[in-house]
């Protein structure tokens, strides 16, 4: 019997700027999977964020359907869930600028994402706008959908806070109009670090391909991946972030993906050298990976109907948010 879905709803987003890696898998889209047979979910493919750095339109277009699918093909069911694409729903960018004119300058300049992408971006591209005022439009996301819980990997934290003090200065200034977001964080895998350097975090954007491992690479690819991941000086197959932080991503990825216990798997490993131990989870990995693959190539097979998934999902988002939209409008003293 299919269980009974408390009214509460679930909101997130992932960004199309290329293909999703297993620190997206594990960090958020797993969560989504449970979490839309229990709540009211909604996920979107958020990429009018995307385009706060430079994107090609062709690769645009291609990560967006690609980043959709694969929320399709890891098991998000449009029967329990609304899935659609940020830019089919107009809502999100008129509610962002209405909440630019209460957002202070100052908590947009300490945000730790927009300090690290200033960085890498004042090098490339330069810095535009629309990065800085990144986690407004994110709130408008959130607060659109009247939504109560975010499931997010680790890094998107402050964002949620920002949400959370817009939504209490809005609703303190027009009247009680948006829900309180709560961040949901799955602690083990909340952030999946670089397999080149495991201070940094697994990112799409990161240059050296080696450095994560895709959901739709290759078994040949994970193996050499897994192969030439960092490790630290010791031997031993133990958890400990801080002393052995290489190791220790590599067995949460194993935790994440058998939902072994750390002490579980430093048993089974006692004895084992990083080698045999790599070797497993490179095996674990491929077989974790192989149905969500197979699923990717029939939907790739369906165009038509897999449009039209995003098209009727679109509708329905729509339809929460311009009711929110007009409320919103409406309390602020527009013409409407
Ligand atoms: P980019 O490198 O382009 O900024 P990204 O790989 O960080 O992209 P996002 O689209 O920003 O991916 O993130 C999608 C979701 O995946 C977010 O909830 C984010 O917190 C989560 N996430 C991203 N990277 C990791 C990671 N390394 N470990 C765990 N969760 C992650
Ligand atoms: N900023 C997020 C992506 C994102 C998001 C959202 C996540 C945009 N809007 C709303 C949750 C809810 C990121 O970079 N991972």
């Amino acid at each position: 019997m299919a269980a009974v879905k408390e009214q509460k709803r679930v909101f997130s987003g992932i960004q199309p700027s290329g293909v999703l890696h297993i620190g997206n898998y594990l960090g958020a889209i797993k969560q989504f999977v449970k979490l839309q047979y229990t709540h009211n979910a909604i996920f979107c493919v958020v990429d009018e964020h995307a385009i706060t750095v430079p994107q090609k339109p062709q690769e645009l277009r291609r990560n967006t359907l690609n980043t959709a699918m694969l929320y399709l093909a890891s098991g998000i069911d449009p029967k329990e869930a609304i899935i659609f694409v940020q830019s089919q729903v107009p809502a999100h960018t008129e509610l962002a600028w209405i909440l630019n004119t209460i957002t202070p300058l100052g908590e947009l300049e300490r945000m730790t994402q927009f300090k690290d992408k200033v960085q890498s971006q004042a090098k490339e591209a330069g810095v535009f706008a629309g990065l800085l005022n990144y986690p407004t439009l994110m709130a408008a996301d959130i607060l659109l959908y009247r939504t109560d819980a975010v499931p997010i990997g680790d890094d998107q934290k402050q964002h949620i806070e920002l949400a959370r003090s817009l939504a209490e200065r809005f609703n303190n200034h027009f009247g009680n109009t948006f829900s309180m977001p709560e961040p949901l964080i799955e602690e083990d895998t909340a952030r999946i670090m670089s397999l080149q350097d495991p201070t940094k975090k697994m990112s799409k954007s990161d240059d050296n391909t080696k450095s994560y491992i895709h959901l739709l690479d290759t078994p040949d690819d994970i193996r050499l991946k897994i192969k030439s991941a960092v490790t630290d000086s010791g031997k031993e197959i133990v958890y400990d972030r801080k002393k052995r932080p290489a190791i220790s991503n590599l067995i949460s990825i194993y935790r994440g993906y058998t939902k072994m216990t750390f002490k579980e798997i430093e048993d089974q490993y006692k004895e084992k050298t990083y080698a045999d131990f790599k070797n497993d989870l490179a095996e674990v990995i491929i077989g974790e990976l192989a149905p969500l693959q197979k699923r990717f190539q029939e939907l790739s097979a369906d165009k038509t109907g897999f449009e039209h998934i995003l098209r009727d999902g679109a509708r329905r988002a729509k339809s929460i948010a311009d009711t929110t939209l007009q409320d919103v409008k409406q309390k602020m003293g527009f013409f409407i």
